[in-house]
């Protein structure tokens, strides 16, 4: 089954949007397999963000991300990269729509509350990069029809 990896950003934890957000990806149907509240260090951002590191703004990014704790989530379910995309909405909010989470909660690009996986393979990557220790397993389902 396809996973992604969401971040809810340190203004969303500062800003009281945790529940919100983690609301939202269950409400759709997707299923949370990993979480942990973490605050990390520039190396790990720079990481995590290796591919922005010719912009310019990669330097006000990293100092955004190891500003505070995060949440960093893997959630679960059928094209959960794509429609978790759609949830989050586009990168800038100012051409996020109503009813994506930056849509509704964010106003600037470097402060854009979350962030997710573009792709099955960076999902992937970021995944192994977040939780290198792995991740809970369920023993068994109660119901099948969830997934
Ligand atoms: P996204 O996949 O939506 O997170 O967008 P990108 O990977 O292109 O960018 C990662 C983060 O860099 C964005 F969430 C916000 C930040 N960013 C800026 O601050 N300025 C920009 O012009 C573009 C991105």
């Amino acid at each position: 089954m396809e996973q992604t990896f969401i971040m809810i950003k340190p203004d969303g934890v500062q800003r009281g949007l945790v529940g919100e957000i983690i609301s939202r990806f269950e409400k759709k149907g997707f299923t949370l397999k990993g979480l942990k509240f973490i605050t990390v260090d520039r190396a790990f951002a720079e990481k995590h963000y290796a591919d922005l590191s010719a912009k310019p703004f990669f330097n006000g990014l990293v100092e955004y991300i190891i500003s505070g704790p995060v949440v960093a989530m893997v959630w679960e379910g059928k094209n959960v990269v794509t429609t978790g995309r759609k949830i989050i909405g586009a990168t800038n909010p100012a051409e996020s729509a109503p009813g994506t989470i930056r849509g509704d909660f964010a106003i600037d690009i470097g402060r854009n509350v979350i962030h997710g996986s573009d792709a099955v393979e960076s999902g992937r990557k970021e995944i192994a990069l977040w939780f290198p220790e792995g991740i809970a397993e369920w023993r068994s389902s109660l119901h099948s029809w969830i997934y």
